[in-house]
């Protein structure tokens, strides 16, 4: 099957104070071709813009979500709440916990809603747009391509590495 010109992925995060982190999710779903779409949407600051958002976004097509937050971030779980695509929590290394309360917060769904929470900070961002890929190559073939030859020359460059001696 091929994919459709509308996003299949979304990002969101809570503040744009995330984008530095969340911005690697964007580029590597754009390195991938996947489309897809970014927005600054709050639990607590717009509630309701999150729900009119997730829920029109849902309806256009959207396979995969992906939601990134800091301090109590309650943007994920709320985001898993709406929709019962994929949702992945990107836990930012925001406010004076650095990210250990935003950790706890993602992962620590509740059974029933589950929001599949990567690292902290930009590994996270990086990876959650990695498992989207994965998520989308199971319905379309290039995807799946796409990230077998990304896997072949992660494993090029380690095998290319020659160590300085001493
Ligand atoms: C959360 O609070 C955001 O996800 C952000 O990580 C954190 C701080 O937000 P700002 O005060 O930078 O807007 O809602």
């Amino acid at each position: 099957m091929n994919m459709p010109a509308t996003p299949l992925v979304v990002i969101l995060m809570g503040s744009e104070s995330d984008w530095e982190t969340m911005r690697r999710a964007h580029r590597t779903l754009a390195e991938f071709g996947v489309p897809h779409e970014s927005r600054v949407l709050s639990a607590h600051r717009t509630p309701d813009l999150v729900a009119e958002y997730v829920r029109a976004s849902d309806a256009n097509g959207a396979e995969v979500f992906i939601a990134g937050a800091g301090m109590a971030a309650a943007l994920p779980g709320v985001v898993a709440a709406l929709t019962t695509r994929p949702v992945l929590g990107v836990p930012v290394a925001s406010g004076p916990l650095n990210g250990q309360d935003a950790l706890h917060a993602i992962v620590q769904m509740p059974p029933g809603i589950p929001v599949g929470t990567l690292a902290v900070g930009g590994a996270g961002a990086t990876n959650a747009a990695l498992l989207a890929v994965a998520i989308l190559a199971n319905k379309y073939p290039v995807l799946a391509e796409r990230l077998a030859a990304y896997r072949a020359a992660q494993a090029e460059k380690i095998q290319a590495i020659t160590l300085p001696e001493d």
